[in-house]
């Protein structure tokens, strides 16, 4: 596994937006304690990049988008189960801005994902159907980095599945976990540190 390298890895900073903030429409409890330790980790890291749930409104994630349906149900999707959500992180809303705390000035590149008004986007490099890229890899590849470390929110979701997909690219990943909160449905969070921990990715216990 390789030793973080600030000068030289990549810090991804995953959808530390409101809307997954307490107060926001999919609050992750504590979601807003990230914002310090994600500004520290910015501060170090000579790369840095962002992304962004950017939901048109309407979103087929969005359980208002299936009369009946209740937030947090899932249905068939034709690349498998999509977990209906509440309306969030709708484009050019207050929800889907960044936590007004975090420290943006320093990221090289900001990827607005979920766009596609008929698929999600959980990783930040493919969407849902795992095969529609977000471009993200395009920049990792292109700048030569070979080493993502991740933190944000939620831990199961976006960046469990970005770590995944990131390393399906062939890179080394690592996780800071206390800059990390999860939503942790229905045992998703164990999940998904099982599932990254068989994928090979470093889950780091302090941000040293
Ligand atoms: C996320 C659910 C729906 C996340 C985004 O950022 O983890 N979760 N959209
Ligand atoms: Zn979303």
């Amino acid at each position: 596994m390789a030793r973080l390298d600030p000068a030289r890895d990549l810090l991804l900073l995953i959808d530390i937006q409101n809307d997954f903030c307490p107060g926001g429409a999919l609050a992750v409890a504590d979601g807003d304690a990230v914002v310090p330790l994600a500004n520290r980790l910015s501060d170090r890291f000579s790369h840095v990049a962002l992304t962004q749930d950017w939901h048109p409104a309407g979103h087929a994630s969005f359980a208002s988008s299936h009369p009946g349906a209740e937030p947090f149900s899932t249905i068939p999707a034709s690349h498998g189960p999509q977990t209906l959500w509440p309306d969030h992180c709708v484009q050019g809303t207050v929800g889907a801005a960044f936590h007004a705390g975090l420290n943006i000035d320093r990221a090289e590149i900001i990827t607005r994902k979920g766009c596609r008004p008929t698929l999600d986007s959980y990783s930040a490099f493919f969407e849902n159907d795992g095969a529609t890229p977000t471009g993200l890899a395009g920049y990792v590849r292109d700048r030569g980095l070979g080493h993502v470390v991740m933190a944000g929110l939620a831990t199961d979701f976006c960046v469990a599945w970005s770590a995944l997909d990131a390393r399906r690219l062939g890179l080394d990943v690592s996780v800071m976990l206390p800059a990390c909160r999860a939503i942790d449905q229905d045992g998703s969070l164990a999940a998904a540190i099982a599932d990254m921990t068989d994928a090979g990715i470093a889950l780091l216990d302090d941000i040293a």
